[in-house]
Parts: structure tokens; sequence; C-alpha cells
């Protein structure tokens, strides 16, 4: 297990608009938890305020935390312009995500992305251990944007008993990894299943 720490997640105990935090956000989400564990409703409320603001057209760091890292697996960076109902992704990694230990990934925030205040997700399929699927939301603010990411792919859902599922010790392969892609793996599978996008 291992969590996002920045941006710093909703209910993170790190995060200083917390009011209850969450101590287990390294676990794994199931379906009822998707997406964000739940914590997207907080969107718009105090404990959901931004902990970052991004410019359009600038790159970021998605920085990762301590624990299980499972061997790595694949990764992908996403937005929701719409309070969590979609996830638009602006970059996959195919193998050695994590990487270790306090691992950091650099992305670009598109310039198409909506200005304002969105939720940015990241999500990743283990390889290694049970079939799961982790995901972290963190509130952040967009400024200068564009249009929109509604062309973007949506990221992967997997692992979370939804007809879709990756392979133990594969990378799973994006079926749409977006138009970023950083691929290093050298053992690698797509998932399975009729729900996989
Ligand atoms: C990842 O790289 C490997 C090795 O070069 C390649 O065989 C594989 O097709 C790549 N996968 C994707 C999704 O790009
Ligand atoms: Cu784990």
């Amino acid at each position: 297990h291992l969590a996002m720490v920045n941006p710093v997640p909703l209910k993170s105990a790190n995060n200083p608009n917390t009011i209850v935090a969450d101590y287990d956000l390294s676990a794994p989400i199931s379906g009822a938890q998707f997406p964000c564990k739940g914590y997207h409703i907080l969107l718009g409320t105090p404990e959901g305020a931004s902990v970052a603001t991004w410019e359009a057209g600038s790159s970021q760091q998605l920085v990762l935390g301590t624990g299980a890292a499972h061997n790595g697996g694949s990764c992908q960076a996403s937005f929701s312009e719409d309070n969590g109902a979609t996830f638009k992704v602006v970059k996959s990694w195919i193998g050695n995500c994590p990487a270790g230990q306090g691992s950091t990934f650099d992305f670009n925030v598109p310039k198409d992305v909506k200005s304002g205040n969105l939720i940015f997700a990241w999500t990743w399929f283990n390889n290694l251990g049970n079939r799961e699927m982790y995901m972290n939301c963190a509130s952040v603010t967009i400024t200068n944007g564009g249009a929109g990411l509604s062309s973007y792919p949506d990221i992967l859902k997997a692992n979370i008993d939804n007809g879709c599922s990756t392979i133990e010790g594969k990378d799973v392969e994006f079926p749409n990894p977006g138009w970023t892609v950083v691929n290093e793996s050298t053992n690698f599978a797509p998932p399975t299943g009729d729900s996989c996008g």
C-alpha cells in the first residue's frame, strides 16, 4: 500500500483543510469507494479547499509516498472537470510506477484543461500482490485554462469488481493511455474482461 503525498490528497492528515483525517489513504479502493474513496464530494466545501494552483501548460510533480510498492505497476494522472463523474487522462506510466519509495513523476498540465477548482487524481494498478486499484484525489486550482479535456481518454477502471482485471506479475498496458506515455515496462499485458474501456 502506498499513497500520493503531493499534491496532498483530500482527507490527508497533512492537508491543512482536513477536519477529520483518513489515516488509511494508502489502501486500495473498492468499487463502492470509486472515485476518490468518496472524497470527491468535498470539492466546494471548506474541507475540500484547493491545495495547489497550477497554470495550464505548466509542468508539475506527482510525488508518491513510502510503503509497499508491490513491484511497481502502472499509473495514470488525470483531472476531473465534472466533480468526479469522469476522470480524463493526462499522462500514463507503464511499468516502474511507483518506482520504489518516495518516487516522483513529472507531468504537464495540458493547456486544454479548464480553469477552476478541479480534482486531480492518481490511479495505480500494482504489479505484484492482490489485484487492486489505488486512487487518491486532490483539490487543485487551474488558471489560464482552455476548453476542457472532453476529447481525452477516461482513466482505466479495473480490479474493483467492474468486469475488468489486471494480470498479476504484469504491468498493465492501458487500453487508452492518452497522448503522453512513459513506458519503462519489460513485462506487460493488457487488462482482461469485457469492461476495460
Ligand atoms: C512498451 O515497451 C515495450 C518494449 O519496448 C513494447 O514492446 C510495448 O509494446 C510497449 N507498450 C506500450 C503500450 O507502448
Ligand atoms: Cu498494498
